[in-house]
């Protein structure tokens, strides 16, 4: 054994991904089966005019046994864009295996430090040595990545100079909505200028909100989900055993609830709050606490003094006030952006519209604080670094009258560079080839993708999703823009549901369940199973 190598780590390096029977191949004899033209989620019109070229392509779907295609040798660039998520190297092992199974020749270029890279000309030849120590491990860590987007004219140039000047046939952007966004951009560009380049993308967070249509899943959701439902399980078990804490969880999820929905369903905790439940019954800051405060009482009521409540990390910008003072809050920022804490506060007091700064005024000085903090690149507040779950213990202990033994966590980045599970690590070498057979049969403007994800992985189905299908028009820096649009949680849905229908049951009584860490060995039904959330959705459980 080597020492800088952990016994899993060494065992995790020889597993072999499984790849649907259509692809089980390699990617060199399929044929491909283009579908009628496609529309947009919404707004058709306006984004036919934002990609005259791109927009209306057909899905493309896939079938073995056909003649092989041109055997050349493919260059290939690819790019780690945004939030780190479990699964990411396997797409590249995946891209690389499947472009050698092409031809032997073909190269793979990987962009270091994110978008950067492209239009810096940073990066790196990713041969199967250097591929090989990263197969089926977590992180972004061969490449690296970043958040920067590409946009400006000088940007998009800088992108057409470096791909050409490695004479690259393609580009695969492993992202978000934003970065996906950027790749059909991108693809827009490069047919305007009549290169020959095309331009891939593959559905990566984990936050589980690139979905829609034939995209069933963004890989990362079922490890990072898995590992946070483990870390939540124990302190469940832990509330129990000691009896006297209270333990208030954020997760990650920058806007949807999609991870806190499904680790409560793994769970089972007293409360989980829904952002887009809260948002659509506008729910206040005050009846939040309320209602949590309701539920510490009547379990103390009961003789259980201890509990676990799980809040997503959007939520603050769910709650219909705070909503509106961070709007106005990023107006105000944008404008007059550093200064020291009690500049800004002093400036926000002024400035402010007299609820919202009645708002702000009403917070804990750290939650103040860190609202007043500088934006990301996007103009938007960081909501991962304000502490709602501090939030909320704070103002339902004051509720209490300050009798609130209370805990404070946050799962986020505990879970996004974990080791896939086998159902990542197996989808993410499969949307690898996937890119793979899009690219050599001529696709651009396309996401990689595979469906009937909740069956076996025999049966999942590649195919290619136009990315203008998956768009519409949202204000971005106060202007219209086509984007991908991000999948909310769906309060009709089923996932939804199934939760609705049990949580009352949870506020009281002990129900929790405790899953368990990933089991990455062992019998099907513990180490291959997928998402309640996919299960829910695909009608399978
Ligand atoms: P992506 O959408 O880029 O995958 O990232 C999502 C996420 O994991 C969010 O859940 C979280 O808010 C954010 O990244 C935090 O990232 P950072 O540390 O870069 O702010």
């Amino acid at each position: 054994m080597s020492l800088g190598v952990s016994p899993l780590d060494a065992e995790r390096r020889k597993y072999r991904p499984r790849l649907p029977t259509v692809l089980a191949r390699g990617v060199a004899g399929l044929e491909v089966e283009a579908g009628g033209p496609t529309a947009a989620v919404a707004d058709a019109d306006a984004i036919r005019k934002h990609f005259p070229q791109t927009f209306g392509r057909p899905l493309l779907r896939f079938r073995s046994g056909g003649p092989g295609g041109a055997a050349k040798p493919l260059r290939v660039g690819v790019v780690l864009s945004g939030g780190q998520a479990p699964g990411g190297h396997n797409v590249i092992a995946g891209i690389l295996d499947a472009l050698r199974g092409v031809h032997g020749e073909s190269r793979l270029h990987g962009f270091l430090g994110g978008p950067r890279g492209i239009f810096t000309g940073q990066h790196r030849e990713l041969t199967v040595d250097l591929v090989e120590p990263y197969r089926n491990s977590g992180g972004f860590d061969m490449i690296g990545s970043g958040r920067d987007k590409i946009e400006t004219p000088e940007q998009l140039a800088a992108c057409r100079a470096t791909c050409e000047k490695l004479g690259l046939d393609a580009l695969v952007i492993i992202g978000g909505d934003d970065s996906n966004t950027n790749a059909a951009v991108l693809a827009e560009y490069f047919l305007e200028q009549q290169l020959d380049l095309s331009v891939i993308g593959v559905p990566k967070t984990i936050d589980g909100d690139l979905k829609g249509g034939p995209v069933e899943a963004s890989f990362g959701f079922d490890t990072a989900s898995k590992v946070y439902g483990e870390l939540i399980g124990n302190i469940c078990r832990d509330a129990k055993s000691a009896g006297k804490y209270w333990h208030f969880v954020k997760l990650m999820g920058r806007s949807a609830s999609h991870v806190t929905l499904e680790c409560a369903l793994r769970t089972r905790p007293n409360l989980a709050w829904i952002g887009e439940e809260v948002r659509k019954n506008e729910l206040t800051l005050r009846e939040i606490v309320d209602r949590t405060a309701d539920v510490v009482r009547r379990r103390r009521e009961a003789g259980r003094s201890y509990g676990v409540v799980l809040v997503p990390e959007g939520l603050i910008e769910f709650i219909p006030e705070m909503r509106v003072l961070i709007d106005e809050l990023n107006a105000l920022l944008a404008l007059h952006a550093g200064g020291d804490a009690e500049t800004q506060r002093r400036r926000a007091a002024e400035q402010l519209t007299a609820p919202s700064a009645a708002v702000l005024e009403s917070l804990p000085g750290n939650i103040r604080e860190q609202l007043l903090k500088d934006r990301d690149s996007h103009g938007n507040v960081q909501v991962s670094l304000i502490e709602t779950e501090a939030l909320l213990a704070v103002k339902v202990a004051e509720r209490l009258g300050g009798e609130l033994k209370a805990h404070k966590h946050f799962f986020g980045y505990e879970g996004r560079c974990a080791a896939p599970s086998n159902f990542d690590a197996d989808y993410t070498y499969g949307l690898g080839h996937v890119a793979v057979a899009l690219i050599a049969h001529g696709a651009t403007g396309a996401m990689a993708a595979l469906r009937n994800l909740s069956g076996p992985h025999e049966s999942w189905e590649p195919v290619g999703v136009p990315l203008t299908s998956l768009m519409r028009i949202e204000q971005r820096k106060g202007k219209p823009a086509p984007v991908i649009e991000k999948a909310l949680v769906d309060l009709e849905g089923p996932v939804f549901k199934t939760f609705a229908a049990e949580r009352e049951t949870w506020q009281v009584e002990d129900a929790y369940r405790y899953p368990g860490a990933i089991q990455y060995f062992g019998p099907a039904e513990v180490a291959d199973v997928t998402t309640a959330t996919l299960r829910l959705e695909q009608g399978a459980d």
